[in-house]
């Protein structure tokens, strides 16, 4: 490989910092939510930098955010690599933040080099990675993958019953919905850069990942409904309270995770809203979300399937109303083998070592893998933590990282031939 990218890793410290800043809670904590001042503040930040880097800005009608590298055959399908700067509540500022300013400063240090992009190489931002505003994941990705539709869009409501129309239209995205769709063949690869969110390459003393699969995400929302009433007015034979139902399917949920056989499943109830949520009153209503992943997505569906005969009985049992709607359930994505092969070649390019890996946490490629070759380079993050104030990453983890992404892009932007995204599937790893 002719070029030796030279990775600034002072200057991408200097630029998470300054991103962490753009946050509705006090570092460490970020939390950075779709369309709030923060992402939009961080979106400008972004956007600033891009120009300074010399790349075509533009942003579609959900607000993925692109910057274009223009190569020598512009109109060639294009590489891409990219990642999202939404965070959950309390997270911490490596999670996405990697991909997007590793991405951004893969694409510097080729520059530096002198390279000359022949496919043109393009930086994403995906819009509302987390599923927190609007309760599904990947709105962005979805959305240019097609997997969701402009129609299934608009009936989005955050927490406050609030549309996505309405919020992204405040947020001055304006533009038509049925334009985030990209054409077919519009990209010829993407590759993502992430914190592993595992403790897998920390442990193994590994310093890089190359994902072969992204395992099968589905979440999906209870909603019980018992009998309200007086804490001390009320005999025990006479209650329906919806929130010791609750609390047995949340122990079913975890149950079924344990004994599906398989160290790949889990099983989350990340969110429980009781009302009237006092102290000295009945839990009459109580609103649960369940998140359930596996690599194997047969397996996955079965715990599924037992959650919500779980749901049932309990409530049967317990003169409880009931309603279960399923969010999403995406099948696992498998990662495009010239993408791999480019990735693997670069760490050799590199000198680093790595290890073929399964994705636990799902990612804006989970999506892109619909349309696009795709694979993801991930770096150790500290005690595999993440979704946490406490989340780390390492500034010479990150450098490397980028220095293998680079390399990874070059190649690719010189491949003449573009592979489908149909490509033979890599093993699943189980
Ligand atoms: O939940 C996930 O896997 C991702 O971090 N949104
Ligand atoms: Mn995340
Ligand atoms: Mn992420």
């Amino acid at each position: 490989m002719l070029v030796r990218p030279l990775v600034d890793q002072e200057r991408i410290q200097r630029e998470i910092e300054t991103l962490a800043a753009f946050s509705e809670t006090p570092k460490p904590a970020i939390t950075r939510v779709v369309y709030t001042k923060p992402d939009l503040e961080a979106r400008a930040y972004l956007k600033q930098l891009f120009l300074e880097a010399g790349l075509q800005v533009r942003e579609d009608a959900l607000g993925n955010l692109f910057a274009r590298w223009e190569g020598s055959a512009p109109d060639l399908p294009v590489v891409a690599t990219g990642s999202h700067i939404d965070a959950i509540p309390y997270a911490g500022m490596y999670d996405g933040v990697v991909g997007v300013l590793g991405g951004l400063e893969a694409i510097r240090a080729l520059q530096r080099t002198g390279f000359k992009p022949f496919r043109s190489i393009e930086l994403l931002v995906f819009a509302a990675e987390e599923p927190t505003r609007f309760g599904i994941g990947c709105l962005g990705s979805r959305a240019l993958a097609g997997v969701l539709t402009p129609e299934s869009l608009r009936l989005l409501r955050d927490a406050e019953g609030r549309s996505l129309e309405e919020v992204r239209w405040e947020a001055g995205y304006m533009g038509s919905l049925e334009e985030v769709l990209l054409p077919s063949g519009y990209y010829a690869a993407f590759v993502e850069l992430h914190i592993e969110q595992g403790p897998v390459l920390e442990q193994e003393g590994i310093p890089l990942g190359v994902v072969t699969a992204i395992a099968a995400p589905a979440s999906l929302q209870v909603s019980l409904e018992g009998a309200g009433g007086h804490a001390g007015g009320v005999l025990m034979p006479e209650r329906r309270d919806a929130l010791c139902a609750a609390a047995e399917i949340i122990l079913g949920v975890e149950a079924f995770a344990k004994n599906s056989g398989s160290i790949n499943t889990v099983a989350t109830t990340g969110f429980c809203q009781v009302y009237p949520n006092a102290v000295n009153s009945i839990p009459s209503q109580v609103k649960l979300e369940i998140d359930v992943r596996d690599v194997e997505q047969s397996r996955r569906d079965q715990v599924i399937r037992q959650i919500i005969q779980g749901v049932e009985q309990v409530c049967t049992r317990r003169d409880i109303r009931y309603s279960v709607e399923i969010i999403n359930m995406d099948p696992p994505a498998k990662s495009g083998s010239e993408v791999l092969k480019a990735l693997v070649a670069a760490c050799g390019d590199a000198g680093v070592r790595f290890k073929l890996m399964v994705s636990r946490a799902y990612h804006d490629a989970l999506f892109m893998a619909r349309i696009a070759p795709t694979a993801m380079l991930f770096i150790p993050c500290r005690g595999g933590v993440s979704h946490r104030p406490d989340e780390y990453a390492a500034p010479e983890d990150i450098a490397r990282g980028v220095h293998v992404l680079a390399l990874a892009l070059a190649r690719l932007s010189l491949a003449q031939e573009r592979e489908s995204p149909k490509d033979e599937p890599t093993p699943l790893e189980d």
